[in-house]
């Protein structure tokens, strides 16, 4: 397997995942498809591009012509699917992209990989799917077989998604799996998200807004441990399967937000509490134990180290998060390829834009 096509790869994950992959595996080649949303930047795959390992084609995964032209051109050997929305607030507001680009891209993937008898589809899913988690319950967390009970339109398409990635394996016998992984934190986070918006709002001494009481709780894994938990689910796990992903690393919103503002020296004064989400997901708590089992994989990043790595991170790339809060990147994109179609929205939301 070493002809990669990598969806998404623009984004926080996927181009991780790039990176990670150069590092681990330099004798693969990738192909990056990304449509560059408002979450896509290119200037954050610059160094990949320069390289030559990597090649970037831009479009979008619902889009069956330009799907079915690359799957010709490139005749990957696996395909990894981090492309999609995924911002829950942004679901909130409008569900209809969502459905397109998380639910009909999934499919026209799959479509491809059936007619290109691709060996391997990898799901980038997410434990959103399986609902939440009474706060007053530690004991209970979810494993592959807890039921899905999805409660954004975000985490329903993502379900759906998942559903669909089972049907096609079980009917037209597609080669897939799928990934459920806990919240991710690290480089290349787009500062929408709480860990990135937070450390942005704190360096300049702005509110930040925590949403209800802030006793939500989710489970926490440096993005550089996903990674190494989707490298050996493609490479070594078995087709069909379902992986949890998780970092037994709970934390509530208030304690992340404390810890930041504890690593930036700033004081609690600036914290803000807002109106909380609606729908608002309590808890998360994934069961990483099938994955530890069968493929041998455990999280390396402690949580101090990993926000401290990451604080110290955003402090470093002040020009790559300033092209982005100022919204420079978006001419980069347009750059990059092809106009985007009249249906994307170049909000930032929570950037204070
Ligand atoms: P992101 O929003 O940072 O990046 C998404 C990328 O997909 C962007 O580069 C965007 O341009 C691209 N994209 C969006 N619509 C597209 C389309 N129609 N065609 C082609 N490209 C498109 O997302 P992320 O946080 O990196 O998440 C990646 C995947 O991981 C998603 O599937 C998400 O559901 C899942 N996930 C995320 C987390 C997390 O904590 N961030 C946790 C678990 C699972
Ligand atoms: O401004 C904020 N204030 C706040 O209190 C934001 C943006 C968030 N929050 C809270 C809401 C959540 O309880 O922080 C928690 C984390 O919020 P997000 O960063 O929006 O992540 P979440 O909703 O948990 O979803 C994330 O993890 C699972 C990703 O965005 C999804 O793509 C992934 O599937």
């Amino acid at each position: 397997m070493n002809k990669l096509l990598v969806t998404g790869g623009a984004g926080f994950i996927g181009s991780n995942f790039i990176y990670y992959e150069l590092r681990h595996r330099p004798a693969d080649s990738i192909l990056c498809l990304d449509s560059l949303t408002y979450a896509g930047n290119i200037n954050t795959l610059k160094p990949a591009l320069k390289n030559g390992g990597v090649k970037f084609v831009r479009g979008d995964i619902s889009d069956r012509e330009t799907v079915f032209r690359v799957f010709k051109e490139y005749r990957p050997d696996a395909v990894v699917n981090f492309a999609a929305e995924s911002h829950v607030d942004r679901s909130i507001k409008d569900p209809g992209i969502f459905l397109k680009t998380n639910i009909i891209g999934t499919q026209t993937l799959m479509d491809a990989c059936l007619k290109y008898e691709t060996e391997r589809f990898h799901q980038i899913s997410t434990d959103e799917v399986y609902g939440d988690l009474p706060l007053n319950r530690p004991d209970l967390s979810f494993s592959e077989t807890t039921p899905l009970r999805a409660s954004s339109p975000y985490s329903a398409s993502k379900a759906s998604a998942d559903m669909l990635v089972g049907a096609y394996s079980r009917t037209f016998g597609l080669k897939a799996t799928v990934s459920r992984c806990s919240n991710n934190y690290g480089p290349y986070q787009f500062p929408e998200k709480l860990i990135p918006l937070m450390i942005c709002k704190a360096i300049v001494d702005e509110k930040l807004p925590v949403y209800g009481k802030g006793e939500n709780v989710r489970d926490w894994l440096h993005v550089e441990d996903h990674c190494s938990a989707i490298d050996a689910i493609i490479r070594r796990g078995r087709a069909g399967e379902v992986y949890n992903v998780g970092g037994r690393n709970e934390y509530s919103n208030l304690q992340v937000v404390r810890l930041i503002l504890r690593e930036l020296g700033k004081p609690e004064s600036l914290i803000s509490f807002v109106d909380d989400r609606p729908g608002h997901d309590l808890r998360y708590a994934v069961d990483p134990q099938k994955i530890t089992n069968e493929l041998g994989w455990n999280p390396t990043t402690k949580f101090i180290d990993g926000i401290r790595g990451t604080v110290n991170w955003y402090k470093e790339h002040g020009e790559w998060l300033q092209d982005i809060l100022s919204g420079r990147y978006v001419s980069a994109n347009e750059r990059a390829g092809y106009r985007p179609a009249g249906d994307v929205e170049y909000e930032l939301i929570g950037c204070g834009r």
